[in-house]
């Protein structure tokens, strides 16, 4: 079915959706389940863009081999998780230099107090000993990767939900200032796995950033270290398997990877359990199921680094037709003298 939406300045167009990954840590089940995976499961209809945002990631220290590596790993990810380049557009942020332009008239409309109640910042700079100015201006320039394509839809995990709120409250603030020029976007958060959570630290979101080597269960993960994983991953003292994240976050956990990885509601897969042992080792097994594809196609894609950057390079030079002439409504809109 084709879903109509008429942009503020009266054109219709196909649903836009734009979402992006940062390549900084190895992809894990979290950011699979949570966000990646449903890249690929809009309507066909759907205008997408999905950018691998490098730029928010050297808001903390990156090593730069490793960057380079993981920027290229992550699109191969992308395209392994079933994002078919002919009809998505698949770019790196920073080939893109509207983010940036577009970033900055965000940071002029976002207010320092809303930016110093963003959590993820309180989180991340938390005992850090050097903190970017970027890491609290972030948020802006995430609302200009999304309002540059005036995307409508934005699928993200729930860590997410409180960036999307401020890019609507951004895109609101600037069409009432200077006139119709954005999107107010729509955040897409998964019922099920929309924060998947860390094996061995139940009530910690499982991270890229985080050192918990087994708590983290990595998209490239050999079958064996999957199922060692959730072997030992953390439950309670008590034996009953019951849907309960706030009482038993580590079953819970366990029952909504089993539940987002085949497609069942958690709470009722609860009473089909009696033990702990059989729910881990149907769920290592049914993540196992779902990312070995993934894996193999991985494997075929990193073979070709050509090809990869062939579609990044074709991908940026799409993404740009877009971003280029809402940069310019949104410089004309403020006042910025023509170039
Ligand atoms: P980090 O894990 O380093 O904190 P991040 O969440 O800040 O990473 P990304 O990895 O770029 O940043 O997140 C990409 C997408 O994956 C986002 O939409 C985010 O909400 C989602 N995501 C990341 N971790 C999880 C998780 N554990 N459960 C569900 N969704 C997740
Ligand atoms: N902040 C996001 C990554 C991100 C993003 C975006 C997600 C940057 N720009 C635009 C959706 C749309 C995160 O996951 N930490």
């Amino acid at each position: 079915m084709l879903t109509i939406w008429v942009h503020p300045l009266g054109l219709a167009a196909v649903t836009r959706v734009l979402s992006g990954i940062q390549p900084s840590g190895e992809l894990n089940l979290g950011t699979y389940l949570g966000a990646l995976r449903r890249f690929s499961q809009g309507s066909g209809d759907d205008d997408s863009y999905f950018c691998i945002v490098d730029l928010h990631a050297v808001t903390v220290p990156q090593e730069p081999a490793q960057l380079r590596a993981r920027t290229l790993s992550t699109a191969a990810l992308y395209l392994a998780s079933g994002l078919d380049p002919e009809t998505a557009t698949i770019f790196v942020q920073s080939h893109v230099p509207e983010h940036t332009e577009l970033g900055w008239l965000m940071e002029c409309t976002a207010s320092f107090g809303e930016l110093s109640r963003m959590t993820q910042f309180k989180e991340k700079s938390d005992g850090r000993e050097f903190v970017s100015a970027a890491l609290f201006t972030y948020p802006a320039l995430m609302a200009a990767d999304i309002l540059l394509y005036n995307a409508d839809r934005v699928p993200v995990g729930d860590d997410q939900k409180q960036h999307l709120e401020l890019a609507r409250d951004l895109a609101i603030r600037f069409n009432s200032r200077y006139g119709a020029v954005f999107t107010v976007p729509e955040p897409d958060i998964p019922r099920t796995a929309a924060r998947v959570m860390d094996l061995q630290e139940p009530t910690r979101k499982m991270s890229k950033s985080v050192e918990s080597p087994q708590g983290t269960v990595l998209m490239l993960d050999p079958p064996a270290d999957i199922e060692r994983k959730f072997k030992r991953a953390v439950t309670d003292a008590e034996s009953e398997v019951r849907f309960d994240p706030s009482a038993k976050p580590g079953v819970s956990n366990l029952l909504s990877i089993l539940g987002a990885a085949t497609g069942h509601d958690p709470a009722s897969l609860a009473g089909t359990y009696s033990q702990y042992g059989p729910l881990k080792a149907d769920t290592a097994a049914a993540v196992i199921a779902l990312l070995g594809p993934i894996q193999e196609r991985y494997a075929a894609l990193m073979a070709d680094p050509g090809h990869l950057t062939d579609i990044l390079a074709k991908g940026a030079s799409r993404a740009r037709e877009v971003a280029a002439p809402t940069l310019e409504r949104a410089r004309t809109a403020v006042g910025l003298l023509p170039r």
